[in-house]
């Protein structure tokens, strides 16, 4: 049956779910409290010179504390999901390398009154069980270069699923593992901001086993949970494509990017050109007998985030490389063995962020990921975008930037489901204004304006266009 009416209005399938994602260190604050020890990102933020103006999440947006305040806002909204991180810190705040140590009761209490709240306004809590805050115990021993952090993640994953599972319906694993492994491990922009190629490359394999590990666990702790993963995919296009350079650029850019995840995973195999390409930084020894059958463990969803295309281009010595990924120069860069490869900048329009506004990119990336991975089920656990506020006389927030990308970026995932891909749900990044990483509290991803000093939250025009598109479970022609 097809999903659109003859308006031309965009309607969504039945049952679809409307969501908005957080991660924990983004905007719980209370960093002390609740037993809870430091995190990667902790040692990071308090280091000078890492974060822009050197912000912290110490307090963030307070939603440790305000958490009921929130959820009454998700209803007003009409939110049917949440995805929220769970810090692993407050949860099992004495892990070391060996051993677990106990789980903390305060710290499951928080989620668990978060999600009884969530349930108790018909709110479905999706679980994101990493989204980058690793304790720091762990990367004091070498973090994610190291196998026993995969191994001490599953045992974590299995103790929140054990104590959640009764009532969340879905766990992803990890967001994002390429920026866990190459903006922690290789450029250094994001926490634990080391600038080593081969660590970052065993970080990604320890990052993918510890996926594959911690699902596993969770099936045997939640047997009637859902176990998924979500990656940061790229929407790889060479500038030139007549240009054989440009094109194996963007060869390699889409092994590191997309394929270094997805194959192991889908297909129980490491990309070999990856492995070839890379020889010179690694030889992959950290790749065991039998690990490609636990990260290949069956998933039931695939978590898609989207926010920007990927240009790429031959590079030569001739002039300075372009940067439009925002990444590409300077001494370190998370593009390992990619020296002859720039992203040139684009024409049209940019977010805050500078990163251009295509959503062609994700209809492309689901229809990829659906024909790779025929019948598993996607979502869209990321989408969204960073714009100055403008707060005007009357205190309403006129945001019509983020309300047309919205608007593109929902119609690229309706003419993917259009086009067949199985998408059952969308989470705008954000919920909140929150700390943004290495951008610290000077971009704004909300639907909800937060004003840092009263901590008070106001819904902008984005809040009201997406509560609008949920109550008529589509876009209006
Ligand atoms: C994602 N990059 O992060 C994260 O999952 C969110 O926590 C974050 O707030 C959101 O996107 C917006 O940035 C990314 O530099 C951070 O390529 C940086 C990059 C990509 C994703």
């Amino acid at each position: 049956t097809r999903a659109s009416t003859a308006t031309g209005a965009i309607q969504f399938p039945q049952g679809f779910l409307w969501g908005s994602a957080t991660a924990s260190y983004q905007i719980e604050g209370a960093v002390a409290e609740g037993g809870r020890t430091p995190s990667i990102w902790d040692t990071f933020s308090h280091t000078p010179g890492r974060v822009d103006r050197g912000d912290t999440g110490d307090v963030a947006v307070d939603h440790y504390h305000r958490f009921r305040e929130d959820v009454a806002l998700m209803a007003e909204l009409g939110l049917t999901s949440y995805r929220f991180s769970v810090a692993w810190p407050r949860i099992t705040p004495q892990v070391t390398p060996d051993e677990l140590g106990p789980v903390n009761a305060e710290g499951i209490a928080f989620y668990s009154d978060l999600v009884d709240e969530l349930l108790a306004h018909g709110i479905s809590p999706s679980i994101t069980l990493y989204h980058w805050d690793l304790p720091q115990a762990l990367e004091d021993a070498g973090g994610w270069t190291e196998r026993r952090t995969a191994e001490r993640f599953a045992e974590y994953a299995e103790a929140v699923a054990a104590a959640l599972g009764d009532r969340v319906p879905l766990f992803i694993t990890l967001n994002e593992p390429w920026c866990s492994a190459y903006l922690g491990y290789a450029s250094g922009v994001h926490a634990p901001g080391r600038t080593d190629g081969a660590a970052a490359l065993a970080a990604v394999h320890h990052l993918n086993l510890a996926h594959g590990l911690a699902t596993v666990a969770i099936r045997r702790a939640a047997p009637a949970a859902r176990v998924a993963l979500t990656l940061n995919l790229a929407w790889v296009r060479p500038e030139r494509p007549d240009a054989p350079l440009d094109v194996d650029a963007a060869r390699r850019v889409d092994g590191l990017q997309n394929r270094v995840f997805l194959d192991p995973v889908l297909q129980g195999r490491y990309p070999a050109d990856v492995q070839a390409d890379t020889a010179g930084v690694t030889d992959w020894s950290f790749v065991q007998d039998g690990d490609l059958d636990v990260i290949s463990a069956r998933i039931d969803a695939l978590g898609v985030n989207y926010y920007t295309p990927t240009w790429v281009r031959h590079w030569t010595r001739e002039r300075p490389k372009e940067n439009a990924d925002g990444h590409g120069d300077g001494a370190a860069t998370p593009w390992i063995a990619c020296d002859d490869v720039e992203f040139p900048l684009q024409h049209g329009p940019k977010t805050d962020m500078g990163w251009s506004i295509d959503p062609r990119g994700l209809t492309e990336l689901l229809l990829r990921v659906a024909a790779e991975a025929p019948g598993l089920e996607l979502l869209v656990t990321e989408n969204g975008a960073a714009f100055p506020d403008e707060v005007g006389p009357d205190g309403r927030i006129a945001d019509t930037d983020r309300i047309e990308y919205l608007r593109g970026h929902l119609a690229a995932v309706h003419a993917a489901i259009e086009a067949g891909a199985p998408v059952t749900g969308y989470y705008v990044w954000s919920l909140l204004d929150n700390f943004e990483w290495a951008w610290g509290y000077a971009k704004r991803f909300g639907i909800v304006h937060v004003d840092y000093e009263t901590q008070v939250r106001t819904p902008k025009d984005s809040a009201h266009f997406y509560a609008e598109v949920i109550r008529h479970n589509g876009l209006p022609g």
